[in-house]
């Protein structure tokens, strides 16, 4: 809601040249969402969270100039049925990572403010327990629809991250 304009154009600035963000200890890497029209409630937030540091951290929440209200969600299974559950943070431990993939950890990503089109740009900014923050662009990508009958469904998504030949 406060967010400035000049915040949001040294994000894109910053961004612009790399797949991943670093941040003191955190590294993200490929982050990604799901393209969605307007009708859509909400979209899944993906990537790859590691902590390089020797303190474990603690993500407590997200937000996003293009979603108003982002929440940490884990798909879990109950019973027969895949459903997704609010989680109030994600523990990265030290030296080790946090996947968000689809049919698991996920950043859910609420209320588009206007359409997603692949290939376009969302901000996001992960805010961590130590009062770390780090910005990064995901790319609005088509994704397959999550297979909630196998839980390493997102495994198909290896290998589709790099579009050759475009700049
Ligand atoms: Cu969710």
């Amino acid at each position: 809601m406060t967010r400035s304009a000049g915040r949001i154009g040294w994000l894109t600035l910053t961004m612009m040249f790399s797949a991943s963000a670093w941040a003191g200890d955190v590294m993200v890497t490929d982050p990604w969402v799901r393209e969605a029209p307007l009708t859509a409630q909400a979209v899944g937030g993906f990537m790859v969270i590691e902590n390089h540091g020797v303190a474990e951290k603690v993500l407590i929440g997200a937000e996003s100039s293009q979603f108003k209200k982002v929440e940490l969600h884990e798909t879990v299974k109950k019973g027969d049925m895949m459903v997704m559950e609010a989680r109030p943070n994600f523990v990265i431990p030290s030296h080790g990572k946090a996947t968000l993939a689809p049919g698991g950890l996920h950043l859910m990503l609420i209320s588009p403010v206007k359409p997603l089109k692949e290939g376009e740009k969302a901000p996001i900014v992960l805010k961590f327990k130590d009062g770390e923050t780090v910005s990064l662009e995901a790319v609005v990508r088509k994704g397959t629809a999550p297979n909630m009958k196998d839980e390493h469904a997102g495994h198909a998504q290896h290998g589709a991250t790099h579009q050759p030949g475009k700049p």
